[in-house]
């Protein structure tokens, strides 16, 4: 086998607060009818990627159930494989970490080369393209890289690269740089290289970006090239981003087309009826997606499958999770709500100025997006 992809699905969201307690975040769902994972997995099988094993850790209930057997991606054919590996004995630690720890799974498949992925990542992009780069460069390492605005280095892995795409320093989140030069977290291993640099790199939390690439970086133990990739490319970290990515899919013009034939995007979707739109019905610039009935306004909003609006309500800036149901005279602004809640008639959501209650996650919620739990029943004239 040439190519095994790694996704890397076990990190835990805590930036995404209450949607990621009982999910794992690539778990969550994006844009109406996807989760987060469907990108990744749907740019490995349009790469001719079909071996793929998923590393999870926290919560993978979500995860497995939507994975299953990975016929929406076409990864139950007989030459394909996609598995969901989970720790046995000690939990993993960093992502180098739950690498090592599936060496054996690895050794057993004994790839070429070892295409390490996040699974909460919103791209489209051909990884072809990446393991020509490798091969051209005669690279043992190749780390996808985009430029990032100077204010946001922290977040990232930075470095600078010769004028041959050689990679000659990277640092793991610095507090400056001169570089803007970011890692994307996908790295194209030699297997080789990837099974020695694990077993020979004893750190705490063992971590690609924190010990493993600057290791083989300053050892010069391996030439490790650069690959640009200067489409769309969207980490959707925090609550502020989730809303606002999920908002930006609903315009006339977006940066990542959904619609684009020769490269789609596969999920696993429910068999249901198609959206319903009532007599007094508006929707603009939103997605609904099937299973919605819509009797209300939905202005600038996503809608997951299922969702209800009742008469006279006003869903505006928001998205809203699937089988939530919204009763009459509603009115929801800036928010997100999760699957399965119930709000009651001539209730307002987001529109209370009061941030008591976020001041003990400061971190968190700051920007006056308000969330409601899976599963909360909302009584009518509430103001939230
Ligand atoms: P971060 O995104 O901060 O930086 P990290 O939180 O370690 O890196 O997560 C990387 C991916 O691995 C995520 O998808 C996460 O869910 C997953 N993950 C984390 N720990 C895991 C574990 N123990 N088991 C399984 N999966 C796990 C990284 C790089 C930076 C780079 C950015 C780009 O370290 O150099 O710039 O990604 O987003
Ligand atoms: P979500 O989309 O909110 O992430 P799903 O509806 O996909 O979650 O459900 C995830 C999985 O978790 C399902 O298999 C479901 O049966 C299971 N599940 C949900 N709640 C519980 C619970 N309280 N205890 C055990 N399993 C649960």
């Amino acid at each position: 086998m040439e190519t095994l992809a790694l996704i890397l699905a076990g990190g835990k969201g805590t930036r995404l607060d209450v949607l990621s307690e009982k999910r794992s975040k690539p778990a969550m769902p994006f844009a109406g009818k996807f989760r987060i994972i469907d990108f990744t997995l749907s740019n490995c099988v349009q790469s001719g990627i079909y071996d793929i094993a998923i590393l999870t850790q926290y919560l993978p209930l979500s995860l497995n159930k939507h994975i299953g057997s990975g016929k929406p991606w076409d990864l139950d054919r007989r030459d394909s494989s996609v598995t969901l590996l989970q720790p046995h004995t000690n939990w993993y630690m960093g992502t180098a970490d739950a690498v090592l720890k599936n060496l054996e799974y690895l050794a057993r498949k004994n790839p070429k080369y070892v295409l390490i992925l996040s699974g909460d990542h919103i791209y489209k992009m051909d990884y072809r393209k990446m393991i020509q780069t490798h091969k051209e460069k005669g690279a043992l390492l190749t780390i996808a890289t985009q430029r990032v605005k100077p204010e946001e280095v922290s977040r990232f892995g930075i470095m600078s690269i010769n004028s041959n795409n050689e990679i000659i320093e990277f640092e793991e989140k610095p507090k400056v740089s001169d570089s803007n030069l970011a890692s994307m977290g996908i790295y194209l291993f030699d297997f080789k290289l990837l099974k020695k640099v694990l077993e020979e790199t004893i750190a705490e939390n063992l971590d690609f970006g924190k010990h493993v690439i600057p290791k083989l970086i300053k050892t010069t133990q391996a030439s490790v090239y650069a690959h640009e990739f200067n489409d769309y490319w969207m980490d959707v970290g925090t609550l502020d981003a989730y809303l606002d990515a999920n908002l930006a899919m609903a315009q006339t013009y977006t940066e990542l087309d959904l619609y684009d034939p020769t490269w789609k995007v596969y999920t696993k979707s429910e068999d249901l009826p198609p959206v319903k739109a009532g007599s007094k019905a508006i929707i603009q610039d939103s997605l609904v997606s099937n299973g919605c009935i819509i009797e209300g306004t939905v202005i600038n909003s996503v809608l997951s499958p299922g969702v209800r609006v009742g008469k006279g309500s006003i869903v505006k800036d928001s998205v809203i999770l699937n089988d939530t149901i919204i009763g009459n005279d509603v009115k929801i602004t800036q928010s997100i709500i999760d699957k399965e809640v119930i709000i009651g008639g001539h209730t307002e959501i987001g529109f209370v100025d009061d941030m008591t209650p976020n001041k003990e996650k400061p971190d968190v919620l700051h920007t006056g997006i308000t969330v409601v739990e899976k599963q909360s029943i909302i009584p009518g004239n509430m103001k939230i």
